[in-house]
């Protein structure tokens, strides 16, 4: 009998052997090449290695994968401006094996999902279209067209278009991605989840509240020019490391850095910049002035306590807050002051779990600064008050006046390299009114103005079997999703689940009745059309938009551009009903890009303007002081205190990402700037909270969380004393997302709340 949906989600619970060092206080340097030399020389062609060194991220080359992080519009470094990260993720997208018809007859979908998610990774690239019929227990090999006609047979059979679900991951370019929504619009509905309901979403609705912009608001220039930069709930040494190059050149101006996290992140620490010679000898530059090891979600606590000692200075000196600023383009002061004054700076204090000495020093650096940058990321997000995480940040820089001039603003840093641009050109479930009057103007259709499922809902609606069809363009859902069980039984109740992508995952062995693998051209691969070698473009966390072009060959004749098989699945399933004509886009990605500019602001003479070597900035009313919020105005906003009230037993823990994975793809099993070689599923924990429940290093555990009466459990898990706040202890995701509830996530944004999970620990 073929295992459950349940058992091929969760990730085996095998252990390897497992090492634990002291984590280095440096990153990058000289083991972050060797770390590069040996996944390139495991997995790539040292050819195809040695091009894409010399064209990542470099004008006129292709935008790494790796991150969103925006490349210097001056110069860039003649090695490449690449990380250790990003030629880990080209190592993965250009491996030098495929997969198609031989490997899928031999290994059963059972026997793939016995595998790690790190053996699964390592399969090779996919080269074929394959299909999962009914009851089979093998994929086997179906054309293109029989493949889309698929996909057309269900999509029409389904009773109302809003029983179909349509997710995109953020790699997806501005191209594919706004011809995807144009399709799903065009179908019958706005079921448009992304991963970013699961990453940025909180920013974009605190951001858009207000400031009037879902999107950041500094340039990589303002970051050079900046007094003071806090980085919070962000570990850009995995994550960002070319941040780091950029806080290093706001160091050298005399910039100051604070980093608030409950870990000691090594990158944050010491940075030697692999592109430096001199520097990789010489031990590299100090980044951090104060680390505040705040504890999990007691960043309102510890904003809260700054913003009362900032009132108080401001009522002895007068000269702390921006008042011309606050004057002339902010509302709600008066009430957010009234209200600020409520709380206690001793409970704030408390609650952030920050000492006073660490308090005074960021007061210090804060109180006499007034070009202040906030970068944060998935450290703030990810919490049932993400929201108002991010508004109390806002409510920090308002009071300082530190938006929209050089050297001040707000900069949520984005994850997937097109995350942004993505929900620039239209892949958003609850898009705004004009924006949906624009495609119907524009293609002669109304699309639906009832909001779609986000990645939450859509769970919900596949497992109440209200919706029936799940299809991804990009990512891997299963293993990103919370509440890793019930999803799965949610997808497999799905009549057809239907994956675009360039990799084997998970997503692909927990499927519906039947399932789809559509192989796609990854970004370093040219992309050839009858019109010739396409261009696509792409969003940074900057809001610039810059051409790619992919440099090699495909790894297999059969794959299919991101853009064709939009095309392709369109033209099938709406054929003369449609009002668009789907098959002359794909020769041709000028067309797409010319019905861009009409439909969305700010893409005027796109196709002239991406051939600017450096891309062209959208526009940003926030970076000019234009606040287009309901009340015109930068908008004060009224932050609780989050409540806390743990049991004895109990801890938070927060899921995070290791040196070694992009996601839910694992390039190898080493956290090296934490200390932890050759396994995952591990959970750091204070080592006093360790004595109290008589753990020892390295004993196997498991993790329970109780929410709402219903138990998680996730097993097998070793512990790793580790410099973390009491009462916090951390684990990598996929591996915890088991634990991690569907119904806890952000108000009003939906952000699952994977960096607050309320767990106990009990050994075996
Ligand atoms: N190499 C690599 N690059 C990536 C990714 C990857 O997986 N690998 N993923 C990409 C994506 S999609 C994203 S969204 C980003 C993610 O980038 P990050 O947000 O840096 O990733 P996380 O590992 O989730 O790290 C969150 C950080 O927040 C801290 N943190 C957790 N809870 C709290 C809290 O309550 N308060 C504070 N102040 N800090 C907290 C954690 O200690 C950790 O340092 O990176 C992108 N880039
Ligand atoms: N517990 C917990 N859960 C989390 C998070 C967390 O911090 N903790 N983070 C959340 C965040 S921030 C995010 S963004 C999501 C990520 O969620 P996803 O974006 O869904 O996941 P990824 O792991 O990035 O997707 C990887 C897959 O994308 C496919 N792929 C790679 N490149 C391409 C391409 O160019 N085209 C196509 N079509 N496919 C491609 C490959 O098949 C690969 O297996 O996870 C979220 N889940
Ligand atoms: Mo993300």
């Amino acid at each position: 009998m073929s295992s459950s949906a349940k058992d091929k989600a969760k990730t085996p619970e095998t252990f390897s052997e497992l090492k634990v060092k002291t984590p280095p206080d440096n990153s990058a340097g000289i083991p972050a090449l060797i770390s590069v030399a040996s996944q390139v020389s495991k997995y790539m062609n040292f050819s195809d290695a040695l091009k894409v060194s010399r064209k990542l991220n470099q004008k006129g080359g292709f935008d790494c994968p790796g991150c969103a992080w925006p490349d210097p519009d001056d110069e860039r470094s003649v090695l490449g401006e690449y990380c250790e990260n990003g030629m880990k993720a080209m190592a993965e997208e250009v491996q030098n094996k495929t997969i198609g018809t031989e490997f899928f007859s031999q290994y059963s979908v059972d026997e793939l999902a016995s595998w790690t998610d790190f053996e699964i990774g390592k399969s090779g690239r996919l080269a074929e279209p394959m299909y999962l019929p009914e009851g089979a227990t093998h994929y086997q090999p179906i054309s293109w067209d029989e493949a889309f006609a698929k996909v057309a047979e269900h999509l029409n059979g389904l009773e109302f278009p809003d029983e179909a679900v349509f997710y995109t991951s953020g790699r997806t370019t501005n191209e594919a991605a706004f011809l995807y929504q144009l399709f799903v619009r065009e179908f019958g509905t706005a079921n448009l989840p992304d991963c970013s309901n699961m990453c940025h979403e909180a920013s974009g609705k605190a951001l858009s509240e207000t400031l009037g912009i879902g999107k950041g608001s500094v340039t990589l220039d303002d970051l050079y020019k900046a007094e003071l930069v806090m980085v919070v709930g962000q570990n850009p040494g995995t994550n960002h490391p070319r941040m780091l190059s950029a806080l290093e050149r706001c160091k050298k101006n005399g910039g100051k850095i604070i980093s608030i996290n409950p870990l000691a992140e090594a990158g944050l620490v010491r940075f030697t910049n692999p592109q430096n010679p001199l520097k990789l000898l010489t031990g590299g530059t100090k980044l951090t002035d104060i680390h505040v090891p705040v504890t999990i979600n007691g960043d309102v606590a510890f904003f809260k306590a700054i913003l009362l000692k900032l009132l108080e200075a401001e009522e002895q000196t007068g000269n702390v807050f921006d008042k011309a600023f606050i004057d002339e383009f902010t509302y709600g002061y008066d009430s957010f002051i009234d209200d600020l004054k409520q709380y206690s700076f001793e409970n704030c204090l408390e609650k952030s779990g920050v000492s006073k000495e660490v308090f005074d020093a960021v007061l210090d650096l804060i109180i006499n600064r007034n070009k202040i940058i906030v970068c944060w990321a998935m450290g703030l997000t990810q919490h049932e008050n993400a929201v108002d995480n991010i508004r109390e940040l806002v409510n920090l820089l308002l009071l300082k006046g530190s938006i929209g001039k050089e050297g001040a603003g707000t900069c949520p840093v984005r994850g997937h390299s097109n995350v942004q641009g993505d929900r620039t050109v239209g892949i958003w479930e609850a898009a705004p009114q004009k924006f949906l009057d624009k495609i119907e103007a524009k293609y002669g259709f109304k699309p639906t103005t009832k909001h779609g499922y986000s990645v939450i809902d859509a769970i919900k609606a596949m497992y109440e079997k209200k919706a029936k069809l799940f299809f991804g363009l990009g990512g891997n859902f299963i293993s990103a999703v919370p509440d890793t069980l019930y999803s799965a039984e949610a997808l497999a109740n799905c009549n057809l689940t239907v994956h675009v992508s360039t990799k084997l995952n998970r997503s692909h062995l927990v499927t519906g009745r039947e399932a789809l693998i559509f192989p796609c051209l990854g970004r370093a691969e040219k992309d050839y059309q009858k019109s010739g070698l396409q261009v696509q473009s792409v969003e940074n966390s900057m809001g610039i938009v810059s051409s790619t072009k992919g440099i090699l060959e495909p790894c297999s004749n059969a794959l299919l551009s991101e853009v064709a098989v939009v095309c392709g699945v369109a033209h099938a399933t709406l054929k003369e009903k449609s009002k668009i004509n789907w098959l002359k886009y794909q020769d041709d990605y000028n067309l797409v890009r010319q019905d861009i500019e009409e439909v969305v602001d700010g893409f005027n003479d796109y196709n002239n303007r991406l051939k600017q070597p450096s891309g062209f900035y959208l526009p940003n009313g926030a970076r000019i002081r234009q606040f287009h919020t309901k009340t015109g105005k930068a908008n004060f906003s009224i932050n609780k205190l989050p409540s806390w009230k743990l049991k004895e037993e109990e801890l938070v823990m927060m899921t995070i990402r290791s040196h070694d994975q992009f996601n839910t793809t694992i390039y190898g099993l080493n956290d090296r700037y934490r200390g932890v070689f050759n396994e995952r599923r591990i959970i750091f924990m204070n080592r006093e909270d360790m004595n109290a429940r008589s753990l020892q290093e390295k004993q196997v555990v498991n993790i329970q969380s109780n929410f709402n009466g219903v138990l998680r459990e996730a097993s097998n898990f070793k512990v790793i004393g580790y410099d973390i706040p009491k009462g916090c202890c951390a684990t990598y995701f996929p591996e915890a997302n088991i634990l991690v509830p569907l119904d806890s996530f952000a108000h009003t944004a939906k952000t699952p709340a994977s960096k607050s999970i309320v767990v106990s620990v009990t050994a075996i």
